[in-house]
Protein backbone atom coordinates (compact mmCIF):
# COMPACT_ATOMS: atom_id res chain seq x y z
CA UNK A 1 0.00 0.00 0.00
CA UNK A 2 3.05 2.25 0.59
CA UNK A 3 4.35 2.28 -2.83
CA UNK A 4 0.35 2.32 -4.23
CA UNK A 5 0.44 5.68 -2.02
CA UNK A 6 4.06 7.17 -3.65
CA UNK A 7 2.71 6.20 -7.33
CA UNK A 8 -0.89 8.25 -6.69
CA UNK A 9 1.14 11.06 -4.85
CA UNK A 10 3.45 11.33 -8.05
CA UNK A 11 0.91 10.73 -10.37
CA UNK A 12 -1.49 13.81 -8.58
CA UNK A 13 1.98 15.70 -9.25
CA UNK A 14 1.78 15.67 -12.50
CA UNK A 15 -1.54 16.17 -13.36
CA UNK A 16 -1.43 19.04 -11.25
CA UNK A 17 1.65 20.75 -13.88
CA UNK A 18 -0.47 20.15 -16.46
CA UNK A 19 -3.38 21.65 -15.24
CA UNK A 20 -4.41 24.84 -17.00
CA UNK A 21 -7.81 26.42 -15.73
CA UNK A 22 -9.37 26.87 -12.55
CA UNK A 23 -12.30 24.14 -13.71
CA UNK A 24 -9.33 21.59 -14.37
CA UNK A 25 -7.81 22.73 -10.98
CA UNK A 26 -11.36 22.10 -8.89
CA UNK A 27 -11.65 19.06 -10.35
CA UNK A 28 -7.83 17.86 -9.75
CA UNK A 29 -9.10 18.64 -6.14
CA UNK A 30 -12.26 16.56 -6.22
CA UNK A 31 -10.37 13.78 -8.02
CA UNK A 32 -7.56 13.22 -5.54
CA UNK A 33 -8.33 15.41 -2.39
CA UNK A 34 -12.25 15.45 -2.68
CA UNK A 35 -14.55 13.09 -0.50
CA UNK A 36 -14.36 10.33 -2.44
CA UNK A 37 -11.20 11.37 -4.19
CA UNK A 38 -8.18 8.70 -4.52
CA UNK A 39 -6.27 10.06 -1.54
CA UNK A 40 -8.91 10.10 0.67
CA UNK A 41 -10.09 6.57 -0.08
CA UNK A 42 -6.40 5.40 0.44
CA UNK A 43 -6.47 6.99 4.23
CA UNK A 44 -9.58 5.19 4.48
CA UNK A 45 -8.42 1.88 3.68
CA UNK A 46 -5.62 2.07 6.31
CA UNK A 47 -7.71 -0.32 8.74
CA UNK A 48 -7.57 -3.23 6.36
CA UNK A 49 -3.67 -3.22 7.39
CA UNK A 50 -1.81 -5.46 9.82
CA UNK A 51 -1.60 -3.33 12.92
CA UNK A 52 2.18 -2.93 13.29
CA UNK A 53 1.96 -1.53 9.63
CA UNK A 54 -0.67 0.92 10.25
CA UNK A 55 1.46 3.89 11.97
CA UNK A 56 3.97 4.54 9.54
CA UNK A 57 1.53 4.25 6.78
CA UNK A 58 -0.62 6.86 8.37
CA UNK A 59 2.60 9.12 8.27
CA UNK A 60 3.12 8.80 4.98
CA UNK A 61 -0.35 9.29 3.87
CA UNK A 62 -0.62 12.03 6.30
CA UNK A 63 2.45 13.79 4.66
CA UNK A 64 1.40 13.31 1.51
CA UNK A 65 -2.10 14.87 2.03
CA UNK A 66 -0.34 17.82 3.02
CA UNK A 67 1.91 18.16 0.58
CA UNK A 68 -0.90 17.47 -2.04
CA UNK A 69 -2.82 20.41 -0.47
CA UNK A 70 0.34 22.99 -0.25
CA UNK A 71 0.85 21.99 -4.23
CA UNK A 72 -2.86 22.20 -4.56
CA UNK A 73 -2.94 26.25 -3.22
CA UNK A 74 0.59 27.14 -4.67
CA UNK A 75 -1.23 26.21 -8.59
CA UNK A 76 -4.49 28.07 -7.46
CA UNK A 77 -2.13 31.11 -6.89
CA UNK A 78 -0.18 30.59 -10.19
CA UNK A 79 -3.83 30.37 -12.07
CA UNK A 80 -5.25 33.39 -10.94
CA UNK A 81 -1.83 35.32 -11.67
CA UNK A 82 -2.07 33.29 -15.19
CA UNK A 83 -5.75 34.34 -15.99
CA UNK A 84 -5.44 37.97 -14.80
CA UNK A 85 -2.16 38.31 -16.98
CA UNK A 86 -4.57 37.00 -19.95
CA UNK A 87 -7.49 39.12 -19.10
CA UNK A 88 -5.47 42.04 -19.32
CA UNK A 89 -3.75 41.53 -22.17
CA UNK A 90 -7.15 40.84 -23.51
CA UNK A 91 -7.67 44.62 -22.61
CA UNK A 92 -10.54 43.36 -20.54
CA UNK A 93 -9.54 44.62 -17.22
CA UNK A 94 -8.04 48.13 -16.92
CA UNK A 95 -7.02 48.63 -13.67
CA UNK A 96 -6.07 51.88 -14.05
CA UNK A 97 -9.83 53.23 -14.46
CA UNK A 98 -11.18 54.83 -11.36
CA UNK A 99 -13.75 53.44 -8.98
CA UNK A 100 -17.02 53.42 -9.36
CA UNK A 101 -18.38 57.23 -8.46
CA UNK A 102 -20.35 56.82 -4.99
CA UNK A 103 -23.17 59.21 -6.07
CA UNK A 104 -23.82 62.45 -4.72
CA UNK A 105 -24.48 62.85 -1.24
CA UNK A 106 -26.32 65.18 1.08
CA UNK A 107 -26.86 67.08 4.06
CA UNK A 108 -27.23 65.21 6.92
CA UNK A 109 -30.72 66.06 8.54
CA UNK A 110 -29.29 67.39 11.88
CA UNK A 111 -26.75 69.73 9.65
CA UNK A 112 -30.08 70.91 7.79
CA UNK A 113 -32.25 71.66 10.64
CA UNK A 114 -29.17 73.44 12.09
CA UNK A 115 -28.75 75.43 9.67
CA UNK A 116 -32.63 76.30 9.24
CA UNK A 117 -32.60 76.82 12.77
CA UNK A 118 -29.56 79.09 12.36
CA UNK A 119 -31.29 81.27 9.38
CA UNK A 120 -34.35 82.09 11.24
CA UNK A 121 -32.08 83.60 14.36
CA UNK A 122 -29.88 85.43 11.40
CA UNK A 123 -32.66 87.15 10.33
CA UNK A 124 -33.72 88.59 13.49
CA UNK A 125 -30.81 89.89 13.99
CA UNK A 126 -28.36 87.10 16.18
CA UNK A 127 -24.65 86.70 15.05
CA UNK A 128 -23.27 83.13 15.43
CA UNK A 129 -20.32 82.69 17.84
CA UNK A 130 -18.75 79.22 17.75
CA UNK A 131 -17.87 78.22 21.38
CA UNK A 132 -15.34 75.24 22.34
CA UNK A 133 -16.87 71.71 22.82
CA UNK A 134 -13.62 70.90 25.62
CA UNK A 135 -14.31 73.37 28.27
CA UNK A 136 -13.12 73.44 32.00
CA UNK A 137 -14.99 73.03 34.70
CA UNK A 138 -14.90 76.85 35.79
CA UNK A 139 -16.90 77.30 32.51
CA UNK A 140 -19.16 74.96 32.00
CA UNK A 141 -20.02 75.23 35.59
CA UNK A 142 -18.55 77.74 38.02
CA UNK A 143 -19.02 80.59 36.48
CA UNK A 144 -22.53 79.86 35.46
CA UNK A 145 -23.40 80.26 39.25
CA UNK A 146 -22.89 76.23 40.16
CA UNK A 147 -20.03 76.17 42.33
CA UNK A 148 -18.55 72.69 43.28
CA UNK A 149 -20.87 70.57 44.72
CA UNK A 150 -23.91 72.57 43.85
CA UNK A 151 -26.81 69.88 43.71
CA UNK A 152 -27.56 71.68 40.24
CA UNK A 153 -24.44 69.57 38.51
CA UNK A 154 -25.86 66.23 39.24
CA UNK A 155 -28.26 66.46 36.23
CA UNK A 156 -25.23 67.38 33.74
CA UNK A 157 -23.11 64.27 34.38
CA UNK A 158 -20.56 64.14 31.39
CA UNK A 159 -16.95 62.91 30.05
CA UNK A 160 -13.92 64.10 31.90
CA UNK A 161 -10.77 64.28 30.40
CA UNK A 162 -8.94 65.12 33.84
CA UNK A 163 -10.08 66.52 36.69
CA UNK A 164 -11.00 69.76 36.08
CA UNK A 165 -11.41 69.54 32.07
CA UNK A 166 -14.32 67.76 30.40
CA UNK A 167 -16.54 67.79 27.08
CA UNK A 168 -19.20 70.33 27.23
CA UNK A 169 -22.56 69.29 29.03
CA UNK A 170 -25.01 72.20 27.49
CA UNK A 171 -23.63 75.46 24.98
CA UNK A 172 -24.04 77.57 28.02
CA UNK A 173 -20.31 78.52 29.05
CA UNK A 174 -20.47 80.30 25.87
CA UNK A 175 -22.03 82.32 27.05
CA UNK A 176 -19.46 83.88 29.26
CA UNK A 177 -17.12 83.39 26.41
CA UNK A 178 -19.19 85.77 24.25
CA UNK A 179 -19.71 87.98 27.25
CA UNK A 180 -15.65 88.70 28.00
CA UNK A 181 -15.14 88.88 24.52
CA UNK A 182 -18.14 91.65 23.74
CA UNK A 183 -18.17 93.80 26.90
CA UNK A 184 -19.06 96.42 26.84
CA UNK A 185 -20.98 95.93 24.01
CA UNK A 186 -24.73 95.00 23.63
CA UNK A 187 -25.22 91.29 22.55
CA UNK A 188 -27.02 89.43 20.30
CA UNK A 189 -25.85 86.06 19.69
CA UNK A 190 -26.74 82.21 19.12
CA UNK A 191 -24.10 79.51 19.76
CA UNK A 192 -24.81 76.36 17.94
CA UNK A 193 -23.09 73.25 18.74
CA UNK A 194 -22.17 69.53 19.94
CA UNK A 195 -23.01 68.77 23.88
CA UNK A 196 -22.17 65.61 25.73
CA UNK A 197 -23.37 63.83 28.72
CA UNK A 198 -23.06 60.41 30.20
CA UNK A 199 -26.65 59.56 30.09
CA UNK A 200 -28.60 56.50 29.44
CA UNK A 201 -28.76 56.31 25.59
CA UNK A 202 -32.78 56.17 24.66
CA UNK A 203 -35.72 57.27 22.01
CA UNK A 204 -35.05 60.43 23.36
CA UNK A 205 -32.07 60.87 24.44
CA UNK A 206 -28.30 60.29 23.18
CA UNK A 207 -25.13 60.78 24.96
CA UNK A 208 -23.86 63.27 22.04
CA UNK A 209 -26.61 65.82 20.52
CA UNK A 210 -26.31 69.47 19.42
CA UNK A 211 -27.88 72.41 21.34
CA UNK A 212 -28.12 76.28 19.62
CA UNK A 213 -27.66 78.62 22.67
CA UNK A 214 -29.35 82.08 22.69
CA UNK A 215 -28.08 85.08 24.58
CA UNK A 216 -29.09 88.77 23.91
CA UNK A 217 -27.12 91.22 26.37
CA UNK A 218 -28.31 95.12 27.01
CA UNK A 219 -29.84 98.25 28.69
CA UNK A 220 -33.61 97.22 28.90
CA UNK A 221 -33.94 93.31 27.86
CA UNK A 222 -37.12 91.90 29.68
CA UNK A 223 -39.04 88.80 29.53
CA UNK A 224 -41.49 90.03 27.19
CA UNK A 225 -38.18 89.85 24.24
CA UNK A 226 -37.52 86.81 25.76
CA UNK A 227 -40.89 85.65 25.20
CA UNK A 228 -41.47 87.29 21.86
CA UNK A 229 -38.28 85.90 20.95
CA UNK A 230 -38.94 82.41 21.09
CA UNK A 231 -42.79 82.67 20.05
CA UNK A 232 -41.32 84.05 16.40
CA UNK A 233 -38.88 81.10 16.08
CA UNK A 234 -41.67 78.33 16.73
CA UNK A 235 -44.14 80.07 14.30
CA UNK A 236 -40.99 80.35 11.47
CA UNK A 237 -40.17 76.71 12.56
CA UNK A 238 -43.30 75.20 12.44
CA UNK A 239 -45.55 77.44 10.89
CA UNK A 240 -47.26 80.44 12.01
CA UNK A 241 -50.55 79.38 14.05
CA UNK A 242 -48.08 78.14 16.55
CA UNK A 243 -48.44 79.33 20.51
CA UNK A 244 -45.83 79.48 22.74
CA UNK A 245 -46.31 78.89 26.85
CA UNK A 246 -44.35 79.90 29.46
CA UNK A 247 -44.11 78.39 32.69
CA UNK A 248 -41.54 78.34 35.81
CA UNK A 249 -38.24 76.09 36.00
CA UNK A 250 -34.73 76.51 37.72
CA UNK A 251 -31.40 76.89 36.36
CA UNK A 252 -28.63 77.59 38.25
CA UNK A 253 -27.64 80.65 35.68
CA UNK A 254 -30.83 82.36 35.14
CA UNK A 255 -33.40 84.16 37.45
CA UNK A 256 -36.22 84.18 36.53
CA UNK A 257 -36.22 80.29 34.83
CA UNK A 258 -38.42 79.32 32.17
CA UNK A 259 -39.33 76.72 30.05
CA UNK A 260 -40.90 77.44 27.10
CA UNK A 261 -43.73 74.79 25.24
CA UNK A 262 -45.30 75.44 22.38
CA UNK A 263 -48.90 73.79 21.08
CA UNK A 264 -48.29 70.50 19.57
CA UNK A 265 -47.67 70.32 15.99
CA UNK A 266 -49.37 66.95 15.34
CA UNK A 267 -53.00 67.38 17.73
CA UNK A 268 -52.92 71.12 17.78
CA UNK A 269 -53.08 70.88 21.48
CA UNK A 270 -56.26 68.19 21.97
CA UNK A 271 -53.74 65.69 23.54
CA UNK A 272 -52.04 62.79 21.57
CA UNK A 273 -48.66 60.09 22.47
CA UNK A 274 -46.42 62.54 20.92
CA UNK A 275 -47.23 65.69 23.57
CA UNK A 276 -48.02 62.76 26.12
CA UNK A 277 -51.63 64.43 26.08
CA UNK A 278 -51.21 67.61 27.57
CA UNK A 279 -51.47 69.36 24.15
CA UNK A 280 -48.03 70.91 24.58
CA UNK A 281 -44.00 70.13 23.64
CA UNK A 282 -40.76 71.36 25.35
CA UNK A 283 -39.17 73.58 23.06
CA UNK A 284 -36.57 75.27 24.81
CA UNK A 285 -35.32 76.09 28.50
CA UNK A 286 -34.71 79.93 29.34
CA UNK A 287 -35.05 82.90 31.56
CA UNK A 288 -32.89 86.24 32.36
CA UNK A 289 -29.40 86.25 32.58
CA UNK A 290 -28.77 85.19 36.35
CA UNK A 291 -26.88 88.68 37.73
CA UNK A 292 -23.99 86.22 38.97
CA UNK A 293 -23.29 85.44 35.11
CA UNK A 294 -24.08 88.81 34.00
CA UNK A 295 -21.05 89.71 36.97
CA UNK A 296 -18.95 86.76 35.69
CA UNK A 297 -19.39 88.11 32.17
CA UNK A 298 -17.72 91.34 32.69
CA UNK A 299 -21.31 93.30 33.09
CA UNK A 300 -22.48 95.09 35.85
CA UNK A 301 -26.75 93.94 36.67
CA UNK A 302 -27.02 97.29 37.53
CA UNK A 303 -27.29 98.83 34.17
CA UNK A 304 -27.13 95.70 31.78
CA UNK A 305 -29.98 92.72 31.54
CA UNK A 306 -30.34 89.87 29.04
CA UNK A 307 -32.19 86.49 28.60
CA UNK A 308 -31.06 83.70 27.39
CA UNK A 309 -32.37 80.12 26.06
CA UNK A 310 -31.04 76.79 24.53
CA UNK A 311 -32.82 74.80 22.27
CA UNK A 312 -32.09 70.68 21.48
CA UNK A 313 -31.40 70.57 17.47
CA UNK A 314 -32.33 66.82 17.21
CA UNK A 315 -35.63 66.49 19.65
CA UNK A 316 -36.92 70.06 17.24
CA UNK A 317 -36.21 67.64 14.25
CA UNK A 318 -38.17 65.10 15.76
CA UNK A 319 -41.35 66.99 16.07
CA UNK A 320 -41.07 68.54 12.65
CA UNK A 321 -40.69 64.92 10.92
CA UNK A 322 -42.31 62.66 13.25
CA UNK A 323 -38.99 60.67 14.02
CA UNK A 324 -39.78 58.34 17.26
CA UNK A 325 -36.49 57.41 17.98
CA UNK A 326 -33.53 59.91 18.22
CA UNK A 327 -30.87 56.85 17.89
CA UNK A 328 -31.90 56.90 14.00
CA UNK A 329 -29.85 60.34 13.52
CA UNK A 330 -26.49 58.70 14.36
CA UNK A 331 -26.54 55.35 13.20
CA UNK A 332 -25.55 55.66 9.89
CA UNK A 333 -28.25 54.00 8.20
CA UNK A 334 -28.84 55.50 4.94
CA UNK A 335 -32.13 54.23 4.49
CA UNK A 336 -32.73 56.42 7.19
CA UNK A 337 -30.80 59.43 5.90
CA UNK A 338 -31.78 59.50 2.49
CA UNK A 339 -35.26 60.22 3.24
CA UNK A 340 -34.26 63.94 4.45
C1 LIG B 1 -29.76 73.06 29.31
O1 LIG B 1 -28.85 72.39 28.82
C2 LIG B 1 -29.58 74.51 29.61
N1 LIG B 1 -28.21 74.89 29.39
C3 LIG B 1 -30.54 75.32 28.71
C4 LIG B 1 -30.60 76.79 29.06
C5 LIG B 1 -29.81 77.68 28.38
C6 LIG B 1 -31.45 77.23 30.07
C7 LIG B 1 -29.84 79.04 28.70
C8 LIG B 1 -31.48 78.56 30.39
C9 LIG B 1 -30.72 79.45 29.69
P1 LIG B 1 -31.49 71.10 29.23
O2 LIG B 1 -30.65 70.11 29.95
O3 LIG B 1 -32.95 71.06 29.50
O4 LIG B 1 -31.00 72.56 29.53
O5 LIG B 1 -31.24 70.90 27.66
C10 LIG B 1 -31.78 71.79 26.70
C11 LIG B 1 -32.29 71.03 25.48
O6 LIG B 1 -31.24 70.19 24.98
C12 LIG B 1 -33.43 70.07 25.78
O7 LIG B 1 -34.67 70.74 25.73
C13 LIG B 1 -33.29 69.06 24.64
O8 LIG B 1 -33.90 69.55 23.47
C14 LIG B 1 -31.80 69.01 24.43
N2 LIG B 1 -31.25 67.84 25.13
C15 LIG B 1 -30.89 67.73 26.42
N3 LIG B 1 -30.41 66.50 26.70
C16 LIG B 1 -30.45 65.81 25.54
C17 LIG B 1 -30.07 64.47 25.15
N4 LIG B 1 -29.52 63.63 26.01
N5 LIG B 1 -30.27 64.10 23.86
C18 LIG B 1 -30.81 64.97 22.98
N6 LIG B 1 -31.18 66.24 23.27
C19 LIG B 1 -31.00 66.65 24.53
Amino acid sequence: MLNQLTQLEQEALEALVAIKSSQELAEWNRRYLGKKGALTLLLRSVGTLPKEERPAFGQAANRAKNELEAAYKERAQELRRIELEREMARGALDVTLPGRPGGPGHLHITTQTLRQIISIFAEMGFQVYESRDVESDEMNFGLLNMPPHHPARDMWDTFWLDDNTLLRTHTSPGQIRVMRERYPEPIRVILPGKCYRYEQVTARSEHQFYQVEGLAVGHAITMTDLIGTLTEFARRLYGPQRHIRIRGSYFPFTEPSVEADMDCILCGGEGCRVCKYSGWLEVAGAGMVHPVVLQNGGYDPAEWSGFAFGLGVERPAMLKYSIDDIRLFYGNDLRFLRQF
